[in-house]
């Protein structure tokens, strides 16, 4: 039985038992309306609602948003809670949220298990609590502990919600028990059936402040979003009567569900728990346990690696090739995590368990015993052979062997080991103790039994796992390309840097292209290019201004000046004419004539070139999903969530219309450029979806 009634002396005990999360579908709010009209004649002087499994409530159905609506709504159960005759308790654990938590807030009371939390994490699906909960929770909690659970989403352990008198009783021990004790105890005081909309919220000058403040951080902080403002605005509504507030709530919450940004984000919830199951993977597949991590390379990619599994928990053995050169690495770690400790992310004591789990070595035997090597060294085939020759033969038999490289073939890379079947790619991104990316790269040979470790270790250690196949670049960076090459053209044919990074930043990007290209260092695509012939380095339009930068001593941020100047105190980007004086002379040497480029023409041209590339990768199978390119973007390219990914970006385009946009451009542009991926065009004569697209 999904929702289940009983009588426990005289409490009514109604158990929600809907696996894996006890979501309000239709049939769990059916369920919860009968049983309350049940209680409300029975003998019951009391009425529990729990639930069984791992948690309370954890919120609406979010499958069937977009769907025909069907009664009981979760808003008429509230109601019936806010009129009903008995005493109604939310027995709480795991996590109560979004509805789950709502529901919570319009019993009487609320008793929670210490280990619970609660929250409201509308605000990450582009929505705000629809149900009272921008009502109730200023009522209860006031101002500031309503902005900050509403507008982060994060949710608060029980202790802090009672502090915010958001739950009544915090416990330990059996949580029916409890609950029943609870709720016999108010029934023997006659306590009062407390309601939360009898509450008030009086805003004082200060608070509307507060509010304006709270507005302006949110547009920078959130930037192009528009659930956080919204949920301001039903905060302010919280000083009206309790129901014209609940009408405002109503129709801000009826605003974001048509906002194409919440079924953005609603698609990247989906996205993100997709990308880390592995397709036809054998149900028996087992897993290996991985105890004990090597890392090779303590520079800025192995240590902030090395960080990732500490403080996991797991023991690191980071080597590098002279004790200086560990030790250096060593001496950046603690340098980050004193970093952490001034801004309160971390305590001494907590950073000190974490290096405790660090060990430094500069001898390869030590890595004898670990069930995972990760090699971050330096970004060239060779090396990275020979540092694979020397693990194939120390490592114990069947240690996973993985390579943290951005481009390198695994399959070149498993060819100098006896093992190919223990090797594949765990490319991180950077800094790798911060971004939430890893894509795992499979290789010919790499066992089902590495892939599925590998995807698990990714989640232990906080990250979001996306599979891909072999290709130069894998999935995210080998999209990169054409939109840089993009970015590179549109600044030779007529716009200015501030421009490119600026169309692309109002759009959504977290920054733009070029702007990007300044921070992680313009003389490393440089180096790369001098390994390159001609042919592979293809248009010089699209490299000569990064040529001329870095043989100008710009190299970006870290010289003070590339696309830009930068202040060295505030680190604030600043045109520089300089700039332009070289891509105005690169346009004479190349023949180019430069023209009046629209910021549309930008955006168009920057995003139809990484979904097309994206396309191109799904339909050779690199990719499992369209969705999982959607990950990559969003958790490792500074993608904004609310556009929900290049692949869903053109989708919700119009598939047709980005064809037609894409052909345009193969017409007046570079045509070798734009060759239209297969897929896209086939999707946009047939109407069938592309983030629904699966290979056969
Ligand atoms: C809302 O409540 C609106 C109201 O204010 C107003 C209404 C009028 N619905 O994350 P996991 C699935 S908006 C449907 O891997 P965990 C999930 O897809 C909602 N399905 O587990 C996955 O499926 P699969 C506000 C859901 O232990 C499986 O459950 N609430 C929902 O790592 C396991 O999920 C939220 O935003 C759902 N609401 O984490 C809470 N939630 O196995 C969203 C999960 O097929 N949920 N699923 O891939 C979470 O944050 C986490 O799932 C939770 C568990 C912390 C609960």
């Amino acid at each position: 039985m999904i929702v289940s009634y009983a009588l426990k002396g005289k409490v009514g005990v109604i158990t929600v038992d809907s696996a894996p999360v006890n979501a309000l579908s239709h049939a769990v709010r059916s369920g919860i309306a009968n049983a309350l009209t049940t209680a409300a004649t029975d003998h019951s002087m009391a009425v529990v609602i729990i639930c069984a499994g791992r948690t309370f409530i954890a919120g609406a159905d979010i499958t069937e948003f977009g769907k025909p609506p069907q009664e009981p709504s979760l808003n008429q159960i509230l109601e019936q809670l806010d009129n009903h005759p008995k005493l109604t308790l939310a027995a709480i654990h795991g996590t109560a949220l979004g509805g789950g938590f709502e529901t919570a807030l319009s019993c009487n009371y609320r008793i929670a298990l210490k280990s619970a939390k609660v929250g409201l994490p509308e605000v990450k699906l582009g929505l705000l609590p629809g149900a009272g909960g921008t009502q109730r929770v200023p009522r209860l909690a006031g101002l500031g502990p309503s902005i900050n659970l509403m507008t982060t989403g994060n949710p608060i352990a029980a202790s802090q919600a009672a502090e915010w008198s958001l739950v009544d009783r915090v416990v330990d021990g059996d949580l029916l028990t409890e609950a029943v004790a609870y709720a016999e105890q108010l029934v023997a005081e006659q306590a009062p059936q407390k309601q939360a909309r009898n509450g008030q919220l009086i805003l004082s000058d200060a608070d509307r402040d507060a509010i304006s403040q709270q507005r302006e951080l949110m547009r920078k902080k959130t930037r192009g979003e528009t659930a956080p403002q919204r949920i301001l605005d039903c905060i302010e509504a919280a000083e009206l009567d309790f129901d014209k507030g609940l009408d405002r709530e109503r129709e801000l919450f009826i605003a974001c569900m048509q906002d194409p940004q919440s079924t953005a984000m609603r698609h990247m919830f989906f996205a993100e728990r997709a990308a880390a199951k592995v397709d036809n993977l054998p149900k028996d597949t087992s897993l290996l346990n991985v105890a004990r991590v090597g890392i090779i390379g303590a520079g800025t990619m192995g240590g902030g690696i090395a960080m990732c599994f500490a403080q996991a928990g797991i023991a690191v053995t980071l080597l590098d090739m002279s004790d200086d050169a560990v030790n250096a690495g060593i001496e950046k770690i603690t340098k980050n995590y004193a970093i952490s400790v001034k801004r309160g992310r971390l305590s001494e004591a907590q950073v000190g368990g974490i290096m405790a789990n660090i060990t430094p070595t500069s001898s390869y035997n030590d890595l004898a015993d670990m069930d995972l090597v990760i090699e971050a060294v330096f970004e060239n085939l060779a090396i990275k052979q020979d540092v694979f020759k020397t693990l194939d033969g120390i490592c114990k038999p069947g240690a996973i062997l993985a390579s943290n490289t951005s481009y390198q073939s695994i399959d070149e890379i498993a060819s100098v080991t006896s093992r190919p079947e223990s090797v594949l790619g765990m490319h991180f991104f950077s800094p790798a103790n911060v971004m939430k990316l890893l894509e795992v790269v499979r290789g010919a040979q790499s066992s089902d039994t590495i892939i599925a470790t590998a995807m698990a270790v990714a989640k232990t250690i906080g990250k979001v796992p996306v599979l891909s196949g072999m290709c130069y670049g894998f999935i995210g960076n080998r999209m990169l390309r054409p939109y840089a090459r993009e970015a590179s053209l549109c600044l030779m044919e007529g716009a200015t840097p501030a421009q490119i990074d600026g169309a692309m930043e109002r759009w959504g990007m977290a920054m733009g292209p070029l702007a990007v290209g300044d921070l992680a260092g313009l003389d490393i695509g440089y180096k790369a290019r001098e390994q390159l012939t001609d042919e592979q380095k293809g248009e010089p339009a699209t490299y000569i201004v990064a040529d001329r930068l870095v043989e100008a001593g710009r190299l970006g941020q870290k010289s003070g000046a590339g696309y830009y100047r930068y202040d060295p105190d505030t680190r604030q980007r600043v045109d520089d004419p300089q700039v332009m004086t070289i891509v105005e002379s690169a346009c004479q040497e190349l023949g180019i004539s430069r023209r009046v480029i629209s910021d549309d023409e930008i955006v168009d041209r920057l995003i139809l070139a990484l979904a097309n590339e994206g396309a191109k990768i799904l339909e050779e199978g690199i990719a499992q999903r369209a969705s999982d390119i959607d990950v990559v973007y969003c958790f490792g390219y500074g993608f904004p969530r609310f556009k929900g990914g290049p692949m869903h970006t053109i989708e919700a385009m119009g598939l047709e219309r980005a064809v037609a946009r894409i052909n345009e451009f193969q017409s007046t542009l570079n045509p070798g450029n734009w060759q239209l991926a297969t897929i896209l065009a086939e999707l946009a004569a047939s109407g069938d979806s592309l983030v629904g697209y699966h290979r056969d």
